[in-house]
């Protein structure tokens, strides 16, 4: 009983496997390469320490003497990191206003705190930035 029922479907099982097969060659070798090629990418990615992406700093104090260096040139269409300094507490530069590519942009600038800008300038040209009273000025070359 057990072991007819058990050669009817191993003889099933088997012919249905075979036909499977048969039929699926076609998909077997698309399976193949859907499976196998995303598979290495992925695990070399991560294991590659260098990242090409990463932004480009550019490090701007604030001083006695006023924003420096008066100029920084940066890439146009990368992203780029502006990190502002205040060093010196007497000073009108307690803040950063900057208009790019018509967007407003302004940071306070606290004493000896490092203030990151992460942007990306989209046009060619120079960009100028002043204290919130306009009084010392810097610009970043676009390029
Ligand atoms: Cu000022």
């Amino acid at each position: 009983m057990i072991a007819a029922w058990a050669d009817t479907f191993d003889a099933s099982h088997a012919g249905g496997a075979h036909e499977g097969h048969g039929t699926g060659t076609g998909g077997h070798d698309h399976g193949a390469m859907n499976h196998g090629s995303p598979a290495a990418p992925p695990t070399n990615a991560p294991a590659s320490p260098s990242k090409p992406a990463t932004p480009t700093r550019f490090q701007i104090a604030v001083t006695s003497a006023g924003f420096e260096p008066k100029n920084v040139t940066v890439p146009r269409g990368k992203p780029v990191v502006l990190t502002f300094e205040r060093r010196v507490e007497r000073t009108c530069g307690t803040e950063v206003v900057m208009v790019v590519d018509g967007k407003k942009i302004e940071k306070d600038l606290p004493l000896n705190k490092p203030v990151e800008l992460v942007m990306t300038f989209g046009t060619a040209g120079v960009v100028k930035y002043a204290c919130s009273m306009d009084m010392i000025r810097g610009t970043i070359t676009v390029q």
